[in-house]
């Protein structure tokens, strides 16, 4: 069975405190850095002082009637940002600004983890439906450089959804940098907020000029005068795509419903959204997702059992860079793979049992041993874990002989 999956530009998925969904920010790599270089969008204190002297200062950044908010840290309070991990330390500060004819802007240091960051609560300015183009100054402190990630939060706690809105590599050295992107809120809610996040957990940098304007009003239908593309391809093979939560509500899994046959979830089956903890299993995101869309008739691929990220360091790691026995770490791989399988069962009709265990683009691709990905797995088991992943894998499917479920590795780049 071949399965084409399909991505919508925008609809990056990110995970709380991961740098987003890496497989798509593995592909988009290039552009994002290609975005970096141009100057296009990106702006300078120079720039900003350039036009201070002939704009009205008032109009700051926002640009134009639509503008949501702008937010420039002038008055000198974080004007309603705080620390989304609590420990980061927030200060306004003269120490940087980008504001025409500005003074002050937010110093962001402290952090401790790739989700660490300034957050802002929006809900307030968010009309479900509608589109917003949201922008950010960050000036990147340390280290000499990291990817930066504009993203939006929509619901709290288990039930919350998380989505880039915009990415860039930034380096210390070339000052302010615009990070912009566009969100549509097909969902919303009594709690959303934007905030900035780096790879680098440690990393500490100014943001100022926050913006937001609407862009889009609410959508009111879903186009029904097309041929849907699954039934183009319905003799060749089954169409896909990545989906997170709320996109199994409303307009949004009409869409997903008439033009695809199955979806895998961005983030919601990955290791450390179903075992941040040892044997402490979360499925209900998951388990909501599943229901809405089998409801609707969409088949599920599941994504994905064993991986180099976005799995919890206790898998295979005692600490940083100090690695589990292969025992105990085979342990754990099979006890997570067998439980997530079972726990999901024939409701899923294929797995990606193990993602992105190849370096991208081998030098040698004839040689798999060497081609393996220095990850933690491969450090606390051996070059064998793929093999033992599937083992795993096989065994569960081989004591459920009623499940039709097939076992794929997932990888990219590999040509
Ligand atoms: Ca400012």
């Amino acid at each position: 069975m071949i399965m084409a999956f399909m991505t919508s530009c925008g609809q990056n998925t990110a995970s709380k405190d991961n740098e987003g969904d890496p497989d798509r920010a593995s592909a988009d790599g290039g552009q994002d850095a290609g975005d970096g270089e141009t100057g296009n969008g990106t702006g300078t204190p120079a720039d900003s002082s350039g036009q201070a002297g002939t704009d009205d200062g008032a109009q700051g950044q926002a640009g134009g009637q639509d503008a949501v908010f702008a937010i420039d840290f002038e008055d000198r309070t974080t004007q309603g940002f705080s620390g989304r991990g609590g420990s980061e330390v927030l200060t306004v500060t003269d120490e940087a600004n980008v504001t025409a004819g500005g003074g002050y802007s937010l110093k962001v240091t402290n952090r401790s983890e790739t989700w660490h960051g300034p957050s802002l609560r929006i809900e307030k300015y968010v009309e479900e439906g509608a589109e917003y183009k949201f922008s950010v100054y960050v000036r990147l402190i340390e280290p000499a450089s990291t990817q930066i990630i504009l993203s939006t939060q929509i619901g709290s706690g288990e039930s919350a959804s998380y989505f880039n809105i915009a990415q860039q590599n930034v380096s210390a050295s070339a000052g302010w940098v615009k990070l912009e992107g566009p969100y549509r809120y097909v969902a919303a809610g009594d709690y959303i907020t934007i905030y900035v996040e780096s790879s680098s957990p440690n990393a500490s940098f100014y943001i100022d000029d926050v913006t937001a304007e609407q862009t889009g009003k609410a959508v009111s239908g879903i186009q029904t005068d097309l041929v849907p593309i699954k039934d183009v391809y319905k003799n060749d093979f089954l169409i896909g795509t990545a989906i997170s939560l709320q996109d199994t509500y409303g307009k949004r899994l009409e869409l997903l419903k008439m033009h695809h046959d199955v979806v895998t979830f961005g983030n919601e089956m990955k290791p450390e959204s179903l075992q941040r903890t040892k044997g402490k299993f979360t499925f209900s995101t998951a388990d909501r997702m599943v229901e809405n869309v089998q409801k609707a008739g969409l088949r599920i691929h599941g994504h994905t059992l064993v991986w180099h990220q976005q799995s919890p360091m206790w898998m295979n790691q005692s600490s940083k860079d100090v690695y589990l026995g292969r025992e105990e770490a085979l342990e754990n791989l099979r006890t997570h793979i067998r439980t997530v399988m079972e726990h999901f069962g024939d409701k899923v009709i294929s797995w990606d049992v193990v993602n992105e265990a190849m370096n991208d683009n081998p030098s040698n691709p004839e040689d798999w041993r060497k081609a393996l990905r220095k990850s933690p797995w491969y450090y606390a088991i051996g070059d064998d874990y793929v093999e033992q992943a599937f083992l795993a894998a096989r065994e569960v499917l081989d004591e459920h002989p009623e499940w039709d479920i097939k076992l794929y590795y997932n990888d990219y780049n590999l040509d």
